[in-house]
């Protein structure tokens, strides 16, 4: 098969002219190809099936022990100018790193078989949505892209029609973290991954095209690619509320998308409806406010934690028709990971070894779940809308077990740029490294921004203009710690709390406190019913510590110089404006 387009047809020539593979397969979606992939991979130990009576059309994968996530030391934007990365991203210039991947590339498919994967981000009649092709020799990526994407003929045809896609060259090579590179050339709407086959590495549709390449893309076009999720609140007067909210990796994103409302609130008639759980793609609409797709089909989600009490829908989903990576196996082949909490007990772990609790956890910490978004019990309805949702909220949030409260409201969107700018978070298994460390991750997209953080905090304050009816901006934090190391808020479906207030707010009917950071509710402003909280809780999650807020800000202006001249002058006086208002 080759395409109707040529520009198509001669890349995929020029990459097999590199790479030598022995076939070339153009992905077409269909089950046939699906089932001829499974059991391709079946026979050669890639996916082992899983209890076909508890878990039908379901596959453990096991990746290399030294490949189980991001790996953000390895990931490179490579733009003309080195400025135009920013410091917050690795650089390399295009034409280094060209000359390094296609060395690797040289002759790497030999004896496999190279796939053309056509697909779409976002539903594949919006407009919101974008297009790319990813050429890999991982059959495990194909299978893969079909859950998270819209692959194959469709999404072909669209690409013939607009004549533009995003090109993401993949191989796994030989997973040898010596050799292992993930490049963007967001001047060429190009990705070229060797050497790795995990998720944001190797599922090109997903960090590197629909955040890096995508942030670079939303920057020129006037949008925004942010690494946030999608969720619509249905209040008991049945109006519905869309609220986007951007967390770092493993901290919370799948959760609160899939909430379910305390019983107090489901009897009252409140409902949480999923519409994506990590990547927002917004734009102004025609009336000023920000429209929402989830560019992504699926969801590639944490698994351990995810229990039938911490995440129903999570769990409901990952019934069938789930690809588990880096789980643990029961004896009689269910998927198990740490704090599933359903009586049962690990046979093998990971790494396919008699399970020991004194080697290692039988799930890696970063172990997934690849499932399709309609298996979602709560999936929205708007889910597929081409026009997108339209935004009410933002919330911005981090893993900090000090200092930061449970929730406050940015004063306008000047002082909400702020708030995204300065969060912190501890690094989690997500990305290979040091766990617990805090560092400072704007907007969550520290990993994922594909140029310079300063040009890009400019972007987001370019959207406040005449005419725009901008989201109420908010900072959350589920992860304050007590002096004995215990989280102090309950959080998962008890979040919904803290949603309800931000809509008060974003209604006018929710009191709060205005503070130097920010307007915070009194306990009072929230509906805590039926929620246990110490002493210590309460001060610690509604209270305001002045001194250590004073040091806060103080970082947080040393770590905005970072960024030099092309820091927006208006966010640097924001910074100082609060610094000041702690002082007094
Ligand atoms: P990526 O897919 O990596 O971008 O991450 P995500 O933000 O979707 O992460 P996810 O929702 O899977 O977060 C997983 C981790 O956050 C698990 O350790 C959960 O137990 C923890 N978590 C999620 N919500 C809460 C909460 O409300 N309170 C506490 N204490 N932990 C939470
Ligand atoms: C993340 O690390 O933020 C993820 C998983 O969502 S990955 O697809 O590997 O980037
Ligand atoms: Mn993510």
């Amino acid at each position: 098969m080759t395409s109707k387009l040529e520009s198509l047809n001669q890349w995929v020539a020029e990459v097999a002219h590199l790479t030598r593979p022995a076939a070339i397969h153009w992905c077409d979606g269909s089950d046939a190809e699906h089932a001829a992939l499974i059991a391709r991979m079946e026979a050669d130990g890639t996916l082992v099936r899983l209890n076909e009576a508890t878990h039908p059309g379901s596959w453990l994968h096991r990746s290399h022990p030294d490949d189980v996530a991001r790996v953000e030391h390895l990931t490179f934007v490579c733009t003309t100018e080195r400025e135009d990365a920013g410091p917050n991203n690795h650089w390399m210039a295009p034409d280094a790193a060209h000359a390094k991947m296609d060395a690797l590339f040289d002759g790497c498919m030999q004896g496999r078989t190279l796939y053309v994967i056509p697909y779409c981000m976002g539903p594949i009649d919006s407009p919101l949505s974008r297009c790319g092709v990813e050429i890999t020799d991982s059959p495990y990526v194909v299978a893969n892209m079909r859950i998270m994407t819209r692959m194959g003929a469709p999404a072909l045809a669209r690409i013939e029609r607009e004549g533009t896609f995003v090109k993401g060259l993949h191989s796994t090579g030989e997973l040898d973290p010596e050799r292992r590179f993930i490049m963007h050339f967001p001047e060429e709407l190009t990705i070229k991954s060797y050497g790795s086959g995990y998720g944001g590495n190797a599922l090109l549709g997903k960090k590197c095209h629909a955040l890096r390449i995508a942030s670079w893309q939303a920057r020129q076009e006037g949008w925004l690619a942010e690494h946030m999720l999608i969720l619509g609140i249905e209040t008991p007067q049945g109006q519905t509320h869309y609220i986007a909210a951007a967390f770092p990796s493993a901290c919370g994103k799948t959760n609160l998308a899939m909430l379910i409302p305390p019983e107090g609130y489901r009897r009252a008639g409140w409902k949480v409806w999923t519409v994506g759980d990590d990547i927002c793609w917004m734009r102004p609409g025609a009336d000023g406010r920000l429209y929402a797709i989830n560019p992504e089909a699926g969801f590639f989600g944490v698994a351990p934690g995810t229990s039938a009490k911490s995440n129903p829908n999570a769990l409901a989903s990952v019934q069938a028709n789930t690809i588990f990576t880096n789980v643990g196996v029961t004896a009689d082949n269910q998927p198990w990971w740490e704090g599933i909490d359903n009586g049962l007990a690990p046979a093998l772990d990971w790494r396919g070894e008699p399970f020991d609790p004194a080697t290692r956890p039988a799930a890696h910490p970063n172990a997934r779940f690849t499932v399709s978004a309609r298996q979602c019990p709560s999936y929205s309805p708007m889910a597929e809308d081409p026009q997108g949702v339209p935004i009410s909220a933002i919330v911005f949030g981090g893993r900090r077990a000090s200092l930061v409260p449970l929730v406050f409201q940015a004063r306008d969107w000047t002082h909400g740029v702020l708030v995204g700018a300065a969060m912190g978070s501890e690094t989690t298994a997500a990305a290979t490294g040091a766990v617990g460390v805090m560092r400072r991750d704007p907007m969550a997209m520290k990993p994922f921004c594909g140029y310079n953080f300063a040009d890009y905090f400019a972007h987001w304050l370019s959207f406040d203009r005449p005419g725009a009816r901008l989201p109420a901006v908010f900072h959350v934090n589920w992860f304050r710690k007590g002096d004995d190391g215990k989280f102090l808020w309950p959080g998962f479906g008890d979040n919904l709390r803290v949603l309800e207030w931000i809509i008060g707010r974003v209604q006018g009917t929710a009191g709060a406190v205005e503070t130097p950071i920010g307007h915070l509710p009194a306990e009072a402003d929230l509906n805590l019913e039926g929620v246990a909280l110490s002493d210590e809780a309460r001060a610690k999650l509604f209270g305001l510590d002045h001194a250590g807020w004073q040091a806060e800000f103080a970082s947080i202006g040393r770590d905005l110089e970072d960024y030099g001249p092309r820091l927006p002058e208006a966010l640097r006086q924001e910074q100082q404006r609060i610094a000041r208002a702690l002082a007094a």
